[in-house]
């Protein structure tokens, strides 16, 4: 939570690009990584106000780690 402050204070979130979420951290990973049930952000933002959808999610995680 201190490095989340941090970053809002001094408005040095940087923007991602299209196609990307952005983490409450500021962190930017593909959009199919969030709701994976994996934690991409670090402060596992990304699988927060998922919906449920665990064959989705299945698949997306199989898909990434086939892609590493
Ligand atoms: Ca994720």
């Amino acid at each position: 939570m201190i490095l989340v402050g941090f970053l809002l204070v001094n408005g040095n979130i940087p923007d991602c690009e299209s196609g990307q979420f952005q983490c409450r951290n500021g962190r930017c990973i593909p959009t199919p990584w969030r709701c994976d049930d994996d934690d991409d952000c670090s402060d596992n933002s990304d699988e927060e106000n998922c919906l449920p959808n665990s064959n989705h999610r299945a698949l997306c995680l199989k898909m990434k780690w086939a892609l590493r």
